[in-house]
């Protein structure tokens, strides 16, 4: 009791023993984890209990700046973490999220995310359930995906396109290399040779070109491939407004599932003049890290889908609330689903896939060998879905021991990307 009159006790929210059914469940421990099984950088988080067999995993990846988030997780979150109930998912969040005071950005909502995925795994392990049964239970039977098809020329794309048909997909991203451009989305982006992968990245990126080339690709492919695959393309925020803007109306007459991100984040402005143009469907997204940033878009109905990448917002607590709400202005989910989100990630996403009215699409990933072993559970693709595997919590977990076999790439900048330039030398966006 306070000594002042009047004085305010401080809430406490309540544990699990006073609600009457579990002795006392505390947090003891957690562990930031980085390791990169196909090469490709990952912050993973395991959250240990006083109960050996109850912990959870969780998703901080942000493969650009994993220190970064490790640092948050290990110097700023963790003290504030041992000893609390964990059942206590939402008030963890609020508390972690505002004991910073300044909020959001990638490092910051990765680190978050991390606790609050590992906090929903355990939530589920706790009702023996799998997560999607926690928020209402399943309305599909699993989710379905596209995968990726890219290729030097419009033939090698069309092949890819044919390969993926046969193994059962039905959507399909596909994107070109522009010839003499350093083109997104058309290289590997997981080899750990940096200067080989500087040497891909480098060139000029001539914007007229891309635009001439896209069209063409989809004329091509439409005539090649049918009607009936749905096919989509990522423009990567790639161009000045405008040009995406015409791009966006030249695309029509090869009716896209989607195009995705247009514009940069920092040009949300564009989208009410997109929108009275063309009728392509929007997805946007990925690089999303604010409420302030995503909102407007979807109560003013000026995007289609809803790309989050759900670490980089802070994890399922956030997402599951904006999945709600788009669904109020007839937005679909089409959560960011590449090989820097880890397969805990992928778990996470399809547990929203799987419950949500409005879901869209699931972008997949095909995670090699070594990944699927330091991550027993990763979810499977088969018959062009995501499938869930029906285990309690997120269904998913991690091989600390083998994950320690496949630390993270010796690189000059830890992680950070080459630069893309423009012929006269201007540094532009990835
Ligand atoms: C891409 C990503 O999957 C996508 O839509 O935009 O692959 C993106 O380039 C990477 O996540 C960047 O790390
Ligand atoms: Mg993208």
């Amino acid at each position: 009791m306070s000594d002042r009159p009047g004085a305010i006790e401080p809430f406490v929210p309540p544990a699990w023993e006073s609600s009457g059914s579990r002795s006392a469940l505390r947090i003891t421990n957690v562990k930031t984890i980085l390791t990169a099984p196909d090469g490709i950088r990952l912050v993973v988080v395991k959250v240990e209990t006083n109960e050996p067999e109850i912990y959870g995993v969780g998703c901080a990846s942000f493969t650009q700046r994993p220190l970064g988030v490790a640092a948050a997780i290990e110097q700023y979150l963790k003290p504030n973490l041992i000893g609390r109930d964990p059942n206590n998912i939402e008030d963890i969040f609020q508390v972690n999220n505002l004991s910073g005071y300044w909020r959001s950005g990638p490092v910051l909502n990765n680190a978050l995310s991390g606790i609050d995925m590992a906090l929903w795994d355990i939530k589920g392990k706790l009702a023996g359930m799998p997560v999607y049964q926690l928020l209402g239970g399943k309305v599909r039977k699993a989710a379905p995906v596209y995968s990726h098809a890219s290729g030097r020329n419009f033939q090698a794309v069309e092949e890819e396109v044919l390969r993926l048909k046969e193994q059962g997909f039905r959507f399909v991203r596909c994107q070109v290399e522009v010839p003499g451009n350093a083109t997104y989305g058309v290289d590997d982006k997981s080899t750990d040779d940096y200067p080989t992968y500087l040497r891909a990245r480098q060139g000029i990126w001539n914007f007229s070109s891309y635009c001439r080339v896209v069209p063409r690709l989809f004329d091509y492919l439409r005539s090649r491939v049918g009607e009936e695959l749905e096919l989509l393309h990522d423009i990567h925020e790639r161009l000045p407004p405008i040009l995406a803007i015409g791009l966006a109306r030249e695309l029509e007459p090869f009716h896209l599932f989607f195009l995705e991100d247009p514009f940069a984040p920092e040009d949300n402005g564009y989208f009410p003049m997109l929108r009275q143009q063309t009728a392509t469907p929007i997805a946007m997204g990925e690089l999303f890290v604010n409420q302030a940033e995503y909102v407007p878009l979807i109560h003013n109905r000026l995007i289609d889908f809803i790309r989050c990448h759900i670490s980089a917002i802070g994890g399922i607590t956030p997402a599951r609330k904006l999945a709600s709400y788009c669904e109020f202005f007839g937005v679909r989910t089409a959560w960011h689903g590449p090989g820097d989100v880890s397969p805990i990630g992928h778990a996470v996403n399809l547990q929203l896939d799987l419950s949500s009215p409005n879901f869209g699409i699931q972008e997949c990933f095909h995670f090699g060998d070594a990944a699927k072993a330091v991550f027993p559970g990763t979810p499977e693709i088969r018959d062009g879905y995501l499938w869930s595997n029906e285990q309690p919590g997120l269904g998913i977990d991690i091989d600390e021991t083998l994950a320690e076999k496949f630390p993270l790439p010796e690189h000059p900048l830890n992680g950070a990307f080459p630069e893309v330039r423009q012929t006269d030398g201007t540094v532009i966006r990835w």
